[in-house]
């Protein structure tokens, strides 16, 4: 089975976590564009989505899935999305697509959330994947220097040439060298740095539920 196959199969294992009659929560990324495919086929069975980035809520649009914004909706069932990593116990490295900050929102108002990986995505210990951090832009190089004393080395994101602007006017550092032995407490420390916006360790919004895609078929791990 290819990785894309492997997406594919998540991606459409995830639709039993869908509660009919309902919204969704969606993320971002090559793996939830599979699973948005997928939600497509049974749209007529759920109220919408709140989208995770505007390239989700283009795709959701794009096949006729109503999309809601966060501030509509109090509390969702469930929330359905990829990650760059993810441990033993569901802490999740995630940021690649650059939509951290409002996945993280969305998650936060969902009760269960749902990783649809494959299962190059598993490691024991979060850190080596580089980590995605959303930063205010005046504040990047103090941070770097914060992530420098740490043993992390910060790059700014690029795209074409010029720094990667978020969904919400910010930049985004990758941070590679860093070993986050303690998910929780590396999240709580990060996120008082002034400046930071988000930082894409998803400890506190960790999964419940994993479905990871590997050559044995789905396999469903539970936190
Ligand atoms: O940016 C993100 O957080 C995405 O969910 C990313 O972590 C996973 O993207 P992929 O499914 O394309 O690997």
């Amino acid at each position: 089975l290819t990785q894309d196959e492997l997406k594919t199969l998540v991606g459409q294992a995830a639709l039993r976590y869908v509660v009919p009659g309902e919204i969704v929560g969606v993320g971002t990324g090559s793996t939830v564009n599979k699973f948005i495919d997928a939600l497509a086929t049974i749209k007529d069975q759920i109220k919408g989505a709140v989208s995770s980035s505007e390239a989700s809520t283009a795709r959701l649009q794009a096949l006729g899935i109503p999309v809601f914004d966060s501030n509509e909706v109090e509390q969702l069932a469930v929330y359905i999305d990829g990650a760059d990593e993810i441990d033993g116990q569901g802490h999740m490295v995630k940021g690649g697509g650059a939509a951290l900050t409002r996945e993280k929102i969305v998650a936060a108002q969902s009760r269960l959330f749902v990783c649809i990986a494959d299962e190059s995505k598993l490691v024991e210990q979060l850190g080596r994947f580089p980590l995605p951090v959303e930063v205010i832009p005046m504040a990047a190089q103090r941070i770097a220097r914060q992530f420098a004393a740490m043993g992390g080395s910060a790059t700014l994101r690029l795209k074409d040439g010029a720094p990667l602007v978020t969904d919400n006017g910010q930049h985004i550092l990758d941070v590679t060298g860093l070993r986050i032995a303690d998910p929780l407490a590396f999240e709580a420390q990060v996120n008082n740095w002034p400046g930071v916006v988000t930082v894409g360790v998803f400890a506190f919004q960790k999964a419940g539920v994993c479905l990871l895609g590997t050559r044995d078929g789905v396999k469903t791990l539970e936190y």
